[in-house]
């Protein structure tokens, strides 16, 4: 039996047993025979949840590089790493070896140093998904700087906020990038964040697009012109288990952002394992997860666990819709992917187009298909079972979040039995819990409540960066020495869980989280608005769609609407982003508020979902009287 890679049913659940019986004895194992160490460690786990800390394999050395580069160079130097598939079919794609990744790793991270960058300094990348994006992350790695991504799809206020809150010195961006048929500006929204940002004293600017940009003296630099005169000999930074290995933020249900911070050891031996596990990789597979780098899932499942594998990993540059619907499966075909890791939303847009589009191409080279990012309804699980597996390829519904590091929920394909929208069985090492409306933890199955996790693991995350306080509160103070999801779960009769989505305030809009409350701070920045609440409500292809119930200042009230809310979506979309504009804006006398002055979404919320019959006992607000009238503009 090997812990490392699991192959039955059985062997999964004696390997989970093992796990929860000795947690400490069954990562040390896995650490002990699949990982490159400096340094073997003194201690497995150091923990608890008041304070809160978690600390994995302290004493250790390592650097997570060497771990994902170095050591294979002797045994597949030659075997492709990163496979990039640009946004242009016509262009051809990129095969980068391990040894050519390794060389140009070495070569970035020499750059970096030759501008004065030290073990621990944050540094801020802010690229489209082309190889540099890779390489730039691996190279912060390879000399100990944490890297901030940032998904280059967000507003320069988004950028401003995420470089000053974990005070970047220096950013790594490109010029611009290819999204089917645009091309976006980034250099100019990197130029405009920066106002904002006086200490960033260095910009390196990688070329793709080759359009005309503002380059500032002494700032700005072209990374072509630096790599050049650059040595791809960079011996690795030693680095401690617990030290930084990167920030990544995700969205909160107050305004600022959450630099969720992960360390080296336990992020990688967990991403590792879970990849492995999940995805049922072997040699001479190919790999591709469609999630961009910018998010946790690209993190994990791009760059850190496939390479600590030896994989080939496929990185797209483009979307799904361009040059038509049929480009994820064209890529399937010519590259001959074996593992294939996408979200519902996407799903969900190509199962509206004509199935023609997945049935022209050859997709008997795939093996398993993974879904992540928020529930699968189970149409689209039907969808993608038949037309794209053929219903010879399992669907791993993998459920985790920016602050578990790695896939906490998974059917392991080929062992797991699947059943559409549930993503059935903890992975080894993760000890769940559902929690009652009394904080008790709930027993037994056919139950259903808030999703908790009762044991660390290695790859989550060990602060907020800046804000430990903030870390306590929003994770471990809702239950007693519990990690809260903020997530609501069922556990069916056989100990399936099946994840019903947030119970706090984020929306998730196709596969991105918005937190209610930076829109809606964004929303009242508009001189004519009063007050706002957004709410989600049930899309068939983003999943949820954004609802916003505005009251406006009397001096708006005989406005134009229609240009109100026209003003109101570009205010934020230059704010946060277009993800987060919404398609439902109503008008409102006033929003239904708790006696302390909260806003009462639930009932909001109620009233999107066309379920205005059943707000139950509002008579304890503020205003009942503001209720109908909303129901009435409502229906309008
Ligand atoms: C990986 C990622 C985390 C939130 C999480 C859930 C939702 C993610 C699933 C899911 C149902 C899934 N990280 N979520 N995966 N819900 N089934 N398989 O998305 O930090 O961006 O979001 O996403 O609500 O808490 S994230």
């Amino acid at each position: 039996m090997s812990n490392y890679h699991i192959k039955h049913l059985e062997e999964y659940w004696q390997v989970y047993r093992k796990s929860v019986r000795h947690p400490e004895h069954f990562w040390e194992e896995i650490a002990e025979e699949h990982f490159v160490w400096r340094k073997r460690w003194d201690k497995v786990l150091e923990w608890d949840f008041d304070t809160p800390i978690v600390k994995w394999f302290q004493g250790g050395q390592l650097n997570i590089t060497e771990n994902c580069l170095d050591r294979h160079l002797a045994t597949r130097g030659n075997q492709t790493a990163l496979l990039f598939e640009p946004n242009d079919p016509n262009s051809p794609a990129e095969h980068i070896s391990y040894s050519e990744l390794h060389q140009r790793v070495c070569k970035m991270a020499n750059v970096l140093k030759s501008k004065g960058v030290q073990k621990g300094d944050r540094i801020c990348i802010y690229l489209p998904m082309i190889p540099e994006l890779a390489v730039a992350v691996l190279a912060c790695a390879r000399i100990g700087a944490v890297h901030s991504v940032v998904f280059a799809g967000f507003s320069s206020t988004a950028l401003a906020t995420r470089i000053q809150d974990c005070d970047c010195r220096m950013v790594i961006c490109s010029d611009g990038s290819y999204r089917g048929e645009k091309i976006l500006d980034l250099k100019s929204i990197v130029d405009q964040a920066l106002e904002e940002c006086p200490e960033v004293s260095t910009v390196l600017v990688v070329q793709r697009t080759l359009q005309d940009i503002a380059m500032v003296q002494d700032r700005d630099f072209y990374m072509a012109d630096l790599l050049e005169k650059s040595s791809a000999d960079c011996p690795i930074e030693i680095m401690e288990a617990e030290d930084p290995l990167f920030i990544l933020y995700t969205s909160g249900s107050t305004g600022k952002p959450k630099g969720m911070l992960h360390t080296t050891a336990g992020y990688m031996v967990y991403t590792a394992y879970t990849f492995k596990n999940v995805f049922q990789y072997r040699d001479g597979d190919v790999y591709w997860c469609t999630a961009d780098i910018g998010w946790i899932t690209g993190h994990s499942y791009i760059v850190y666990g496939p390479l600590c594998n030896g994989a080939t990993s496929v990185m797209f540059e483009g979307v799904p819709s361009y040059p038509d619907f049929g480009r994820f499966w064209e890529i399937v075909q010519k590259h001959k992917v074996s593992q294939f890791y996408t979200a519902p939303t996407a799903i969900r847009a190509l199962a509206k187009e004509n199935v023609d589009y997945v049935n022209s191409y050859d997709l008997s080279s795939l093996k398993v298909l993974g879904t992540v990012g928020e529930p699968i309804n189970e149409e689209a699980w039907h969808w993608y079972n038949e037309n794209v597996g053929k219903k010879n390829s399992p669907i791993a519904d993998t459920w985790f979040q920016t602050e578990t590091g790695g896939i906490m929920i998974s059917p392991i394909p080929y062992s797991t039995p699947t059943i559409p929208t549930f993503a059935t069985l903890p992975l080894p090492g993760v000890q769940l819990a559902l929690m009652d409306h009394e904080r008790e933890e709930i027993k037994g199955n056919q139950v259903h409540g808030k999703l908790c996790i009762k044991f660390p693991w290695p790859s989550m995350a060990r602060t907020i960066y800046g804000d430990h306080d903030r870390y306590r509160e929003t994770y471990f103070s809702a239950y007693d020495q519990m990690y809260f999801t903020g997530d609501g779960a069922m556990r069916d009769a056989v100990g399936y869980y099946r994840i019903t989505g947030r119970v706090d305030d984020v929306i998730i809009v196709s596969g991105h989280n918005i937190g209610t409350a930076p829109v809606e701070d964004a929303i009242n920045e508009h001189p004519a608005v009063a007050e706002s609440a957004i709410v989600g409500y049930p899309h068939d292809v983003k999943g949820n769609a954004l609802y916003a119930y505005i009251t406006l200042k009397e001096s708006g009230e005989d406005r134009n609407h229609d240009n109100l809310r026209k003003e109101i979506n570009e205010l934020i979309r230059s704010r946060i982003g277009p993800i987060a504009k919404m398609d439902k804006i109503q008008f409102t006398q006033g929003l239904p508020k708790t006696r302390s002055g909260k806003i009462m979404r639930r009932i909001l919320r109620k009233i999107a979902h066309d379920e205005s019959n059943q707000l139950g006992d509002i008579s304890t607000l503020l205003n009942p009287e503001v209720v109908e009238s909303i129901i009435k503009g409502a229906m309008i």
